[in-house]
């Protein structure tokens, strides 16, 4: 064993006034972050996963359902399945993380306006126990009739009319899931969706096909695409078309400390 010969190496590493000084030091500042107000705190820590969801190619022509009550709903209008904007972008697209880290959602609670016999929003995000606005902004008669996707099967969320113009109703969603929400009253072409999640890791896309999913811990994540799809396979007695079913893509993407990832997604 190395015999310490050096005087400087004998001596303690913190001498008695420098012991002192660093604790005055400690209590000091340890006083001085209980004083901090909590706004001035910084921001939980989160960084985002971002990207778009494109059509490849040039959009399909779809067809046009034929209204019943043509002086309000127009003689023709679009089943809104598949909305291609500016370089392809898509809009009402789902995306959401399959594995969320810990989270609360907390989305603002959607109004759904039902105007020129549509849906507006075609897709909106609800937190779970949240109550979703039925608006009818038409002089005409709508029957709002929402299900649950259970697999393959669906059972009613809720089901009323609206016969009278600026009629709103508070639905609350108890279960998280997918819902689809149909008209009842004869206009066979009116859907939209509502994504009821626990968490707040999802997004719907906007008109240029972008999403952002925003406050997550660095992590692998899956993130899941969900498109309801937009081909015509064929007809209910009634007239309603029956789709091919959602197209559903899922991506890993990891979040490093301190920064973001990008995922995009293609329909074709
Ligand atoms: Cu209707």
């Amino acid at each position: 064993m190395m015999k310490v010969t050096d005087a400087r190496l004998r001596e303690p590493f913190i001498s008695k006034s420098d012991l002192a000084f660093l604790i005055l030091l400690c209590a000091v500042t340890s006083f001085g972050f209980l004083l901090i107000p909590q706004s001035q705190k910084a921001p939980a820590a989160g960084a985002s996963i971002t990207g778009s969801v494109r059509f490849s190619g040039a959009a399909p022509k779809l067809d046009r359902a034929k209204c019943i009550s043509p002086e309000v709903c127009g003689k023709t209008h679009s089943y809104d399945r598949l909305v291609v904007g500016k370089n392809g972008g898509v809009e009402y697209t789902l995306v959401y993380i399959a594995n969320p880290p810990a989270g609360k959602a907390n989305f603002p609670a959607p109004t759904i306006t039902q105007v020129d016999c549509g849906y507006t929003p075609h897709m909106a995000i609800a937190s779970r126990g949240a109550s979703v606005t039925f608006v009818n902004k038409d002089p005409v008669l709508h029957n709002v009739h929402g299900y649950y996707f259970i697999g393959n099967d669906r059972s009613t969320a809720f089901n009323f009319a609206q016969p009278t113009k600026d009629q709103s109703s508070d639905q609350q969603l108890r279960k998280a899931g997918m819902v689809n929400v149909e008209c009842d009253a004869g206009h066979t072409w009116m859907s939209s969706w509502i994504w009821v999640t626990d968490n707040p890791y999802a997004a719907v896309t906007k008109a240029d096909g972008s999403y952002s999913i925003d406050g997550l811990p660095p992590g692998t994540y899956t993130v899941v695409m969900w498109h309801e799809g937009w081909k015509t396979v064929d007809t209910q007695p009634g007239g309603r078309p029956v789709f091919s079913g959602a197209i559903v893509e899922q991506h890993q993407v990891t979040v490093p400390a301190g920064g973001g990832a990008i995922t995009d997604f293609e329909l074709k």
